[in-house]
């Protein structure tokens, strides 16, 4: 595995210095300042990449831009709306532009209006830590009480309902407005949440939309991209819904191992491929990540390694962020079946035999407390996180005592 680490640009906290003494070896990042929708120059793409190259004194960092997450796609395109042709050919554009400077792996998610999603972002743990959590009651109190959404209440069962009343009136004003911020927080590469009323028109704009349509509209999408990306050699990734089950009365597509089939089978392509994600895909319990990895690992070209612990087995319930190898994936089984694919590539000759890993996500510990990096992006939590990873990498792949 090819060991990376999400750099969101000059303006992280992190330094490419910290990530170098991580022992990562190489760069997830994007240009986050440019719109959805807009071509990603090749100056802009190089001076990405040249920022990754150096230290803060000037000496080389020996490490290179490997992924780019993400490429977003727009929501005309999700919509089939406004300018969603000229979106498509400029992402075309931007993967020719992208390949040309020697980038190959593109993670884009196909989540409408918002991409991951939590009710709290620092939830505190009894060790003193905190992490991001979901909860299905608070995400309720939100959509029924404060935005209001108009049958959200059919969207839960009964006891689901009455836990979030009892929570909305057990909210004060900053509490309500708190738990807003956090599920509106929407993007992990800006800083920006959306407004209620910014919410509510995305709503609107969807009503129609069946997941089918959706679904369409996704196939349409990568019946555009993939030849492109197929030409210039880039290896595209999407990333699963997180969480991976549908919000706001929105249709979600790519939460279990049935949707990437028929996502994966609908555009047949190396070029067409899935990054696994095991903390989003490993919110529900029908969903076993080590079991999709060796299903899918042909086409797997990125993957998030990070853990999830449920209250319950309930399909849209509660969950926390627990550390790398605590919670309910079994991680040292799902790194053996990356290791397994890995083996089978190199046996087949194949260029991409290493794939790059992240660890996603991270607990805010030590400093990591004071600092308040970027919600679930804190670099110490992040470090323990790839240590852990490391050790059960190195130990699986090991040429003695490993599985080869
Ligand atoms: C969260 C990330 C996601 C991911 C996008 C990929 O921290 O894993 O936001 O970057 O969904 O498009």
């Amino acid at each position: 595995m090819k060991q990376t680490w999400r750099w969101f640009g000059p303006a992280d906290l992190a330094k490419i210095d910290d990530v170098v003494q991580a022992g990562a070896t190489g760069i997830v990042s994007a240009l986050h300042h440019v719109p959805n929708g807009v071509v990603w120059s090749p100056e802009e793409i190089g001076e990405r990449q040249q920022q990754i190259r150096l230290m803060t004194d000037g000496r080389p960092s020996g490490i290179e831009w490997q992924v780019i997450e993400s490429l977003p796609v727009s929501e005309d395109i999700k919509k089939q709306k406004g300018n969603w042709r000229e979106h498509i050919a400029n992402y075309q554009q931007s993967l020719r532009n992208v390949a040309a400077a020697g980038l190959d792996v593109v993670c884009y998610n196909f989540m409408p209006v918002l991409d991951w999603t939590r009710t709290d972002l620092r939830w505190p743990l009894p060790n003193g830590a905190s992490c991001m959590r979901f909860d299905i009651n608070d995400f309720a109190a939100f959509e029924i009480h404060i935005l209001e959404r108009p049958g959200a209440s059919e969207a839960f069962g009964p006891e689901v309902v009455e836990e979030a009343a009892r929570r909305h009136a057990a909210f004060d004003d900053a509490g309500r407005k708190q738990l807003a911020r956090n599920v509106t927080m929407g993007l992990p590469g800006s800083t920006e949440s959306m407004t209620l009323e910014d919410v509510r028109a995305h709503l609107a704009e969807y009503a129609g939309i069946s997941p089918d349509r959706l679904r369409q509209h996704f196939v349409d999408f990568l019946s555009e991209v993939v030849p492109v990306a197929e030409e210039v050699g880039v290896r595209l990734c999407c990333h699963p819904d997180d969480p991976p089950f549908p919000l706001l009365g929105l249709p979600r597509i790519m939460s279990t191992a049935a949707d990437y089939r028929y996502i994966l089978d609908a555009v047949d392509s190396p070029s067409n491929g899935m990054t696994l994600c095991s903390g989003s895909l490993g919110a529900r319990p029908d969903n076993d990540v080590p079991a999709m990895m060796d299903e899918f690992g042909p086409k797997v070209h990125f993957l998030h390694l990070r853990n999830v612990k449920r209250d319950t087995d309930a399909i849209a319930g509660s969950f926390f962020e627990a550390e790398h190898l605590a919670g309910d994936t079994d991680m040292v089984a799902l790194i053996a079946a990356i290791v397994r694919e890995e083996s089978r590539r190199k046996a087949e000759g194949r260029a991409d035999a290493q794939i790059p890993m992240r660890p996603d996500h991270g607990q805010d510990i030590l400093d990591d407390l004071e600092r308040r990096a970027q919600p679930g992006y804190p670099t110490i939590g992040r470090l323990k996180g790839l240590a852990e990873l490391r050790g059960v990498i190195t130990a699986l792949g090991h040429r003695e005592y490993g599985l080869r």
